[in-house]
């Protein structure tokens, strides 16, 4: 991203939204002229991060969270991991962005103005648990290329906005309707108009659903720039790749969305399990629905040292796609054993689970304490990693921190 573009062309909300306060004089600041705090491209301070968040990648930017940032029951923005396929739009006029419902089986095309959508349906606020499908690569064996996500790829955060049901529906759907695909404003990292950086989708039965939401809010404030301002596709429980950022239209396709990213390798896994390095044709490849259950330990931070003879409180999240977390354990011996641990319920469908466990260790000495969640399906997490695949997605291992009790 050209700093100076940027800067030359954002608004100054969209500076003050960067900033993190009012820009006071703001409309006195010369044309061309970049404000002092934004003229070291500091992605913390340019996003709003903690500076504890980490950068994997400056173009795209992506940045993920570490375990421990992600304590609170609802991500705020600081803590909430960046995935970007392409730029991150420069110049936002939610004044006059218009939402264009077409495809091959809208009834009616039809567009709207912010103020038209927020006016003309109701307003519906879900938390909603988004991980990244690549979410855990970096430990598979052999690797797989991209970004090399950690544990951080995941946020639960509240949306608000109108269901995608009601838009659809007011726009009319054709009974050959079967999947949706978005369209965003950003930018492929080659500037080719003509390409887009992602454009992926879902299908009718998800994008109908209640929680499948185009959401203008983000824990109670408008959604942060980067994370999709002005308006946002929200599918909770799917790879966050279907929760388009900066939609401008939203097709309805009488066939599986052929956008880019949908197709090839991306956001597929092989439809049935392969050994690690097997070369796997693209038609055996079957795109990525419900993400699988997982938790995270989100409190002590891996390698806390505690204090002999006191149970430690052990405490994190959990969450199964589309599905709930109906189980939830803990293990101090590498897994040979393990302890039930209560998890609360979700606060809505598709929101992650709160859990929590007082731990005792037997005595002083070097701990690892592992965290596996079952869904209501009675799939659990794997221990150590996942069937493996090409591209490195669905890695949804148990978390595991490092305790030394002293
Ligand atoms: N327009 C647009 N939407 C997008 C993307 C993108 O690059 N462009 N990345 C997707 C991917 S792969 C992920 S993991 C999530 C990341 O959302 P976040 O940056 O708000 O955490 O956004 C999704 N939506
Ligand atoms: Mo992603």
């Amino acid at each position: 991203m050209k700093r100076r573009e940027f800067v030359k062309n954002a608004t100054l909300s969209t500076f003050a939204t960067l900033i993190g306060t009012e820009l006071v004089f703001g409309t006195k600041i010369l044309d061309g002229y970049t404000p002092l705090a934004l003229q070291d491209p500091d992605p913390f301070k340019m996003f709003n991060k903690h500076p504890e968040m980490i950068v994997l990648n400056d173009k795209p930017w992506n940045i993920e969270a570490q375990a421990h940032l992600l304590d609170d029951k609802i991500t705020p923005n600081s803590c909430m991991f960046i995935r970007n396929n392409g730029l991150v739009p420069e110049r936002i006029d939610a004044k006059s962005w218009k939402l264009t419902i077409d495809g091959e089986s809208v009834i009616n095309k039809k567009e709207y103005t912010l103020l038209e959508l927020k006016s003309k349906f109701k307003h519906y606020t879900y938390q909603l648990a988004i991980e990244c499908g690549g979410n855990g690569r970096s430990e598979f064996n052999p690797p797989a290329k991209g970004n090399q996500w950690t544990v951080g790829a995941i946020h639960c955060a509240s949306w608000t906005g109108v269901r995608l049901r009601d838009v659809l529906e007011d726009a009319g759907i054709k009974n050959d309707a079967v999947y949706i695909g978005y369209h965003a404003i950003d930018k492929h990292l080659s500037m080719d108009p003509n390409k887009e950086p992602i454009s992926r989708g879902c299908p009718m039965q998800k994008a109908l659903q209640d929680e499948t939401i185009l959401a203008f809010k983000m824990n109670d404030e408008d959604i942060p720039l980067v994370h999709g301002y002005p308006l946002r596709l929200v599918a909770g429980g799917w790879p966050a790749s279907v929760s388009g950022k900066w939609i401008h239209t939203i097709s309805i396709r009488n066939k599986v969305h052929d956008g880019t990213k949908m197709t090839g390798t991306a956001y597929r896994v092989p439809c049935a399990p392969v050994a690690p390095g097997e070369k796997v044709k693209d038609e055996d490849l079957c795109i990525i629905e419900s993400m699988p259950v997982k938790s995270l330990i989100t409190y002590p931070k891996t390698g806390a040292i505690i204090n002999k003879g006191k149970p430690l409180t052990i405490r994190g999240h959990a969450w199964a796609g589309e599905l709930e977390v109906s189980k939830m354990e803990y293990s101090i011996d590498y897994g040979s054993t393990w302890a039930a641990c209560p998890v609360e319920k979700p606060v809505n469908r598709l929101s992650w689970q709160h859990f929590s466990a007082q731990v005792n260790f037997p005595k002083a000495g070097y701990y690892e304490v592992w965290a596996r969640a079952t869904d209501s399906n009675g799939m659990a997490q794997p221990m150590l990693l996942p069937g493996w695949n090409p591209k490195g997605y669905l890695n949804n291992a148990c978390h595991r921190i490092a305790v030394k009790v002293k």
